[in-house]
């Protein structure tokens, strides 16, 4: 059974959803020099807007001008809670400004009341998968310490600006990113000097656990404010959770399985829930030639800084086994061996729900803290009937099947507090910047060459979810 007050709803990201990216004051961003690309072609990072490239950021689906109409219909499905995030640089247009850009600030003002008109909870996160453009191009992003400084004014701007608007807070999206080759760009910033590919592999593992380190820092510096200043915050930790099965019982395999979860997944959420590295860091960072600079500051932060709740993405698991196993699949930021017993979705991402509930139990009986689920869905093409409807059973399908598993979860005894489903209107893909990759339950009129109305289309699911809502999950 789901709890009483469970946080049903859905997820976008301002990168991704908001588009405006010149209006009012806003600087440009890492994304907003991205190109857009496709599952067999990389997106580029360009470091300035060249002639003759698409720039998915730029309008993206125009939450920006269409907040209105979009939170009037995640209230008519009976949305308790909406994840959506702060751009940084719509706030501090190069990041290192004193005094931030008003218009920004106003327009999330904007969003907030919209959202309490209708009773809907905001949780927002507050880096995700963007930072001012400035920071990565002067200072590296996260590699240099200052950014620390830099995003924690940013962070005291806007508690302060949104304390009576806003209880839930995520402080950075998949923070887990940083440790893979795409994470360079889009998670740590790291763009200095840089054009290519955004998963153009550039950086070592010194650099970039080194910058992963200064954002556990900002991100534990984050709640100790929280707790000090504001007690009625409540902020948690975001990652994507891989479930990583061995691809066979051969105990090799079943030992890199556990070292893929603790490297991947626990590596993160101990230092955030716990507040310390745990002891197979040592060994991780010997086998990487790792040497962190780690300051006592930093300890004593990390320390007094852990999240009340954690919250992470899921969309797929993979099979991880000694070379040459078997064969391979892609997924969300990563991939692994494919597992003979899934299907996958038109993007090869295995689909797993009952991972969701093997996540779900692993993540609580390690930390015994509230969770959420705040991304999961089917990144799926939709197509209009003459009619203008939209039957994505599939969709529903995939939806109903990971719900159920949640379900078995809270019966397993997980204390689950919510479940925001990923892109709930549709918007720009994060790995290949594409519009036909759908996973809403509002179809937004925009196309991969960036033409469209941008008008709303309820789809199928959009009922579906309203009438599981509605029933707190009993009617899936
Ligand atoms: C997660 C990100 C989101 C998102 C989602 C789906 O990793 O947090 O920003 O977009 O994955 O990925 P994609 O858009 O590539 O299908």
């Amino acid at each position: 059974m789901f709890r009483e007050d469970f946080l049903w709803g859905g997820a976008t990201a301002a990168n991704q959803f908001e588009g405006a990216w010149d209006v009012d004051g806003k600087g440009p961003s890492i994304p907003d020099v991205c190109t857009n690309g496709t599952r067999e072609r990389s997106k580029l990072f360009t470091g300035t807007v060249k002639p003759g490239y698409l720039y998915p950021s730029h309008e993206a689906s125009d939450f920006y001008h269409h907040y209105q109409e979009d939170i009037a219909l995640l209230a008519e499905m009976g949305y308790k809670c909406f994840r959506m995030s702060i751009n940084w640089s719509r706030i501090f247009p190069t990041g290192m400004e004193k005094e931030p850009n008003e218009k920004g600030l106003a327009f999330y003002d904007k969003v907030f009341d919209e959202c309490k008109k209708y009773g809907i909870e905001p949780l927002v996160t507050l880096s995700h998968y963007e930072m001012p453009l400035a920071l990565g191009m002067q200072k590296n992003g996260w590699l240099s310490r200052e950014t620390i400084e830099h995003f924690m004014h940013y962070v005291e701007t806007v508690f302060e600006r949104f304390k009576d608007k806003v209880k839930y807070w995520i402080t950075f999206n998949e923070i887990n990113a940083g440790q893979m080759p795409i994470g360079d760009i889009i998670s740590t910033g790291m763009v200095k000097g840089y054009e290519g590919p955004i998963d153009g592999i550039r950086h070592s593992e010194q650099e970039r656990y080194q910058a992963l380190h200064h954002q556990f820092v900002a991100s534990a510096r984050t709640v100790r404010l929280a707790h000090k200043k504001y007690p009625q915050f409540k902020v948690g930790n975001m990652l994507t959770f891989i479930v990583a099965y061995p691809v066979n019982c051969d105990p090799e395999n079943v030992l890199l399985a556990q070292r893929y979860m603790q490297n991947m997944n626990w590596y993160c959420s101990d230092v955030q829930v716990k507040g310390a590295y745990p002891y197979y860091a040592t060994a991780m960072w010997r086998d990487k030639n790792v040497i962190l600079n780690i300051t006592s500051k930093d300890i004593e932060d990390l320390q007094n800084g852990t999240v009340d709740f954690m919250t992470f993405s899921y969309y797929m698991s993979i099979c991880v086994g000694r070379e040459g196993e078997k064969d391979t699949v892609s997924g969300n930021l990563t991939g692994g061996f494919k597992n003979p017993y899934l299907e996958a979705s038109d993007w090869g991402w295995q689909i797993d729900p009952t991972g969701i509930r093997y996540a779900l139990n692993a993540a609580y009986d390690r930390y015994h803290v509230p969770l959420m689920i705040v991304e999961n869905g089917l990144g799926a093409f939709d197509t209009i009937e003459e009619d203008g409807s939209i039957h994505d059973t599939y969709r529903i399908d995939y939806m109903r099947r990971h719900i159920r598993q949640m379900k078995l979860a809270t019966e397993d005894g997980v204390d689950l507090m919510g479940y925001t489903n990923w892109g709930c209107i549709d918007l720009v893909s994060l790995t290949t910047g594409e519009m036909r990759k759908r996973y809403g339950q509002v179809f937004v009129d925009k196309y991969d060459d960036g033409t469209g109305t941008l008008e709303r289309r309820k789809k199928d699911s959009f009922y579906w979810y309203r009438d599981v809502i509605r029933s707190n999950g009993m009617e899936i």
